[in-house]
């Protein structure tokens, strides 16, 4: 396979100061007329011979300053030019077909409707073009079409006229002033009606705002323009970023390989990032379209007037975009709740990645397919690195960094290495060490040793002010080999602490600790006894602690910890220790362990003071694929079992308080209030918990939450746990939620998710008769996902006995990639964690990772991640 490195890069040889492009549009055979103006890149190699990349397309007509010209050859996919002078303008024509195009790569049809996805490599399916992001041109669309089949007419930047050819057909012209890469490019055309506001910027320009869908979807768009609005707004209060045209449009489209697409001016979204409203939408949906709205708009900065040099670079616009919706959702709701929601997916899904076969530095050396690296550890790892630059800097100074770093490179290509040094300018931080975080994979683990030092004469400063005895914590930090990388240099740790006094349950102040060294120690006085260590509070570092915090000091935090991320973390521990105990055969006093969880969990339940946002995370036991990451090998089925016989217990025991809990929270009315939200999401731990301990009255309680439902929060979460147990209940839920939402493929799609990913014992069954099913299709990745994603994520089915759901998983990726390998390789992790799974089960995975390899005719996509799942 080729292999690109990072290492390699060189400036491009030729750019592309402006192109103008003309599309005859048809759903099948739309024919393209590019014009590039080409210039010799004067920083580039002097070569007469200019390399224009395509894929899957072949030039009709080449010109060269307008005149045929023939001295061209096809080298592989691209087109390669002979040019006599420094200047050019190129005429190409490409014929496509998007009707036929099911990767959603370059021009697709979608439902009638025509629309483009360019990122990373899809331009060059459209036409020939240095498809990097470093050749930045001005656009001109010219577009033309028929009337009746394309009512509307999009493209980048502004409208410039339009006009109707009197034969039924009629054309629209759009200019984008601001020149950008070619994955920056959109066009969509087809039969849309938009929702329409505006926004008027700090310095006076008056934005049109619009939300293009399909007719009869306008009324789910307000929470998408009410997002859309407001993160316009904190964009300019918090980074000082202003939007730059006199339009904004956003299109959704059901087709949609990703979430959403941040072409300048004219972001495409997958539908379920825009539609919305009360009986279709839940609030985990509404705080999904709010961040994905919020995190393509503010990639008009972070991304758009600063792009990537080369797509290694990827983690500078979408780790820092990742940072920054989320702290806009943290500013928006409920910071804490924010927190430990989105270090939960990191855990759940970045750590795994972080120790696998696929494991990789947010900014990576080398790769085959650069789809493969739209991944959690670019995006999600990416954010927590600039957050701890926040951390590190304080979020004042950090700005001035941000600002700089703008000013800097407006208009340019830059790098990781860029935005580092102007953090480092801009916020008056020393990053040298630091950047070991851009080179190195994997999670440090750092174990704590904490002693009551008999006396300390040795302490200086304030410390030795406070008098009494000193503490001191003794840290060590390790990371584990990743591919390529045995041994790792020390990263920079930055942890903010607190040491509790047991009698008083109050500590001295929180401190910010920054751990640099292999081993490296840190007093701290004032002491008469040794306190309670809360470390990595507000999850200052994204590494795994081992702290000396005893079963009774995990419930002295989960209860008195003063940092709500630190609460919700010693819960967190007090839990994972129980169940990786359990699991590895080595916990001690089950009984005793079970029984503080229960009391730490009901003192949870009885909080008065706790809101129910809160109190509903804190109620969430740690997830499978986080504690088998806690685990050498593991048996996933046991994990299972143990994690449900925990709830079952706590069912039980704390059944009249779930019950009482159940009650209160149905009293609250539906409204998008925090108290109304946390009412619903408790509601649903109560049925949860109810349903492992007694399964007639959640069934009775579900069914009726189900039946009074005016909201799709409380039905989803009904339905999802009557989907989990065996009663007349659930067939009868399944059936009244297909048919009353019949045609709405949004929460179609979650009829299809609730019942793979539930924790039903027949869910295999009932997964391989809904790949059966009329409304399942293989071309709409949105319902690909819906079904097969979450029985891949299922642990019980996923791992069953006898490999079922491996071979299914197997089946499926052969069957999807020839359809769309870009979605196809998107399965394959789940096979390749087979270094984690016990050795029964591994052999059969790691079995069927060799059944795809034997494919001749695999995507660049799908091969590159089993080979390296197999390596
Ligand atoms: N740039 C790809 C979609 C996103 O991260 O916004
Ligand atoms: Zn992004």
């Amino acid at each position: 396979p080729t292999v690109i490195h990072r290492a390699d890069y060189r400036p491009p040889q030729w750019l592309v100061p402006e192109i103008a492009l003309d599309f005859a549009l048809s759903l099948n055979a739309t024919k393209v007329q590019a014009t590039l103006k080409v210039a010799k890149n004067p920083a580039g190699t002097d070569t007469s011979l200019l390399r224009l990349n395509g894929d899957a397309i072949e030039p009709k007509s080449v010109t060269v300053d307008g005149q045929a010209h023939n001295d061209w050859h096809m080298d592989g996919a691209d087109l390669v030019i002979e040019l006599p002078g420094d200047t050019h303008d190129i005429g190409i024509e490409t014929l496509i077909d998007p009707s036929a195009n099911t990767q959603l790569s370059g021009l697709y049809a979608s439902n009638g409707l025509l629309c483009t996805q360019c990122e990373a490599e899809g331009f060059r399916r459209i036409t020939f073009f240095p498809d990097r992001p470093d050749v930045l041109s001005v656009y001109s669309v010219r577009m033309s079409g028929d009337k009746a089949l394309f009512p509307v007419l999009l493209s980048n930047g502004n409208p410039t006229a339009a006009g109707d050819n009197g034969d039924g057909t009629h054309w629209a012209e759009w200019h984008d002033p601001w020149p950008k890469p070619s994955y920056l490019f959109a066009l969509v055309a087809g039969e849309l009606v938009a929702n329409r506001d505006n926004f008027t910027t700090k310095s006076g320009r008056k934005v049109n705002l619009a939300i293009y869908v399909r007719p009869g979807d306008e009324e789910r768009t307000t929470h998408a323009m009410r997002s859309l609005i407001a993160s316009m707004k904190w964009d300019e209060d918090v980074y000082g970023r202003e939007y730059d045209l006199d339009d904004f449009n956003i299109v959704a489209v059901s087709d949609f390989n990703a979430g959403a697409m941040e072409n300048k001016g004219l972001n495409v979204f997958n539908t379920r990032y825009i539609l919305a409203d009360p009986e279709t939408a839940t609030d985990g949906d509404y705080d999904a379209i709010e961040g994905v709205v919020a995190h393509e708009y503010f990639h008009n900065w972070s991304g758009n007037r600063v792009t990537c040099r080369d797509w290694f670079q990827l983690s500078l616009k979408e780790g820092f975009t990742v940072l920054r919706d989320q702290q806009f959702s943290a500013d928006r709701g409920s910071a804490p709740v924010k927190r430990i929601e989105d270090v939960r997916i990191l855990r759940a899904v970045q750590f795994p990645e972080d120790s696998g076969p696929l494991a990789h530095p947010i900014r990576p050396d080398s790769y085959q397919e650069i789809s493969n690296f739209y991944t959690a550890t670019v995006y999600n790892k990416g954010a927590e690195v600039i957050r701890m630059m926040t951390v590190l800097a304080g979020l004042e100074r950090f700005l001035k960094g941000t600002t700089l770093y703008f000013d800097r490179h407006d208009g340019e290509a830059a790098t990781c290495e860029d935005f580092v040094k102007a953090i480092e300018d801009g916020a008056g931080l020393d990053l040298k060490q630091f950047r070991n975080w851009y080179e190195q994979a994997g999670t440090p683990r750092v174990s704590v040793v904490m002693t009551l030092d008999a006396a300390n004469p040795t302490l200086e400063g304030e410390a030795a002010t406070l008098g009494g005895r000193g503490v001191t914590l003794t840290l060590k930090q390790t990371t584990a080999p990743t591919p390529g990388q045995p041994d790792k240099k020390p990263f920079v740790i930055p942890l903010r602490i607190a040491l509790f006094d047991r009698e008083t349950g109050k500590h001295h102040g929180e401190e910010l600790i920054v751990l640099t060294e292999p081993e490296q120690s840190f007093t701290f006085g004032g002491f008469t006894s040794l306190p309670v260590l809360s470390i990595n509070r507000g999850f200052s570092a994204p590494v795994e602690i081992v702290a000396p915090v005893t079963t009774e000091d995990l419930v002295f935090l989960a209860r008195h910890d003063d940092d709500p991320f630190a609460r919700y973390e010693a819960m967190q521990q007090l839990i994972v220790r129980h169940l990786v105990g359990a699991v590895a055969g080595t916990l001690e006093k089950r009984e005793e362990s079970q029984a503080a969880i229960g009391a730490a969990m009901g003192a949870i339940l009885d909080d008065t003071a706790l809101d129910d946002l809160m109190r509903g995370e804190l109620l969430i036991l740690p997830g499978e694929a986080y504690l088998a990451e806690q685990l050498t090998r593991a048996d996933p089925t046991r994990i299972f079992a143990e994690r449900e016989g925990l709830k079952r217990w706590l069912g039980e025991t704390l059944k009249d308080k779930w019950l009482a809990l159940h009650d209160r929270v149905s009293a609250v009315p539906y409204s998008l209030a925090a108290e109304a939200r946390g009412a619903r999401k408790c509601k649903t731990q109560a049925l949860v918990y109810l349903g492992a301990a007694d399964p007639a009255e959640a069934a009775r309680r579900a069914k009726a939450q189900y039946d009074a439902a005016t909201n799709m929060t409380d039905r989803q979460g009904a339905l999802m746990v009557l989907c989990s147990l065996e009663c007349p209940e659930r067939e009868a839920a399944l059936a009244d939620f297909h048919s009353r939402f019949a045609g709405n493929m949004l929460v179609i799609d979650k009829w299809f998710s609730l019942q793979a990913g539930s924790l039903n014992p027949k869910a295999t069954e009932h997964v391989k008769a809904l790949a059966e099913h009329p409304d399942f299709t293989m071309t709409n990745p949105n319902r690909v996902r819906a079904l097969w994603m979450a029985f891949a994520a299922n642990a019980q089915a996923f791992h069953r006995e006898g490999g079922e759901g491996y071979r299914l998983i197997a089946d499926l990726i052969l069957k999807l990639d020839p359809i769309n390998g870009n979605v196809a390789a998107r399965f394959v992790p789940y096979l390749g964690r087979w270094k984690k799974v016990e050795e029964g089960r591994a052999a059969l995975m790691r079995a069927e990772l060799e059944r795809i390899a034997a494919e001749p005719t695999l995507s660049r996509d799908v091969r590159e991640q089993v080979s390296k799942s197999l390596e």
